[in-house]
């Protein structure tokens, strides 16, 4: 059994999203990070930067932290989504997300979404980055059905729940066909769907 320790945040869901994929079986333990669980000691054994996700995967007793790192462990685990021959290719666009795409839509939703008019650099800087990767991932996706080639990879699991955040980002999903097409192909996927829900609390994918 695997135990995912997280909070309800776009990283949570791609660990969420991939376990209904992989049909594993798994519990999550809800880890508040407004009220400061992810500094408690025993957390930090397992998280040594104090974040989430985490997986204890029980059947072996390990633990993990960073998400790309448990969405591969999970992959190879499950023999799905991280083909062998495709690697190279799945690696660099899982670790685009992992670098690039979260972290930047992250200090977009800090700026834009949670703190609007403190400050207009810090505003201006993210709103412009985060336009610019929908713009590079809807030019990717003009000519590659998935983002590591023509298979949905861990590397689609990994960016899906950061762009269903589109609603906080005030870019205009829509304007982006290639990048609207793939969202609503993943949206419709039943594992998307309840993985998306991660706290069962009947959360729905935002619609373009
Ligand atoms: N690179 C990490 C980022 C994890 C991350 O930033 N987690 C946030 C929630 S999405 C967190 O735990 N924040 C609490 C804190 O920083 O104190 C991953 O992908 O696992």
């Amino acid at each position: 059994m695997i135990e995912l320790l997280t909070a309800d945040t776009p990283n949570g869901k791609k660990i969420s999203i991939m376990l209904e994929e992989i049909k594993f079986d798994y519990k999550v333990t809800k880890i508040n990070i407004y009220k400061d669980d992810q500094f408690k000691p025993e957390f930090k054994k397992i998280s040594p930067f104090s974040k989430t996700p985490v997986i204890i995967d029980h059947e072996n007793k390990t633990s993990l932290f960073e998400s790309g790192a448990i969405l591969i462990y999970l992959a190879e685990k499950s023999g799905k989504f991280y083909d062998k021959d495709q690697r190279t290719v799945i690696n660099q666009w899982l670790m685009g997300q992992m670098a690039y795409v979260g972290p930047m839509l992250g200090q977009h939703h800090q700026f834009h979404h949670y703190n609007p008019g403190k400050s207009e650099f810090g505003e201006k800087r993210y709103f412009k980055i985060s336009k610019r990767i929908y713009k590079e991932l809807d030019e990717r996706l003009s000519h590659s059905k998935f983002l590591a080639g023509k298979d949905y990879t861990i590397a689609d699991i990994a960016t899906f729940p950061w762009i269903a955040r589109h609603e906080w980002h005030d870019i205009g999903l829509k304007k982006f066909k290639h990048l609207t097409k793939w969202y609503e192909e993943m949206s419709k996927r039943e594992a998307v769907q309840k993985g998306y829900d991660l706290l069962n609390k009947g959360d729905q994918i935002p619609k373009v």
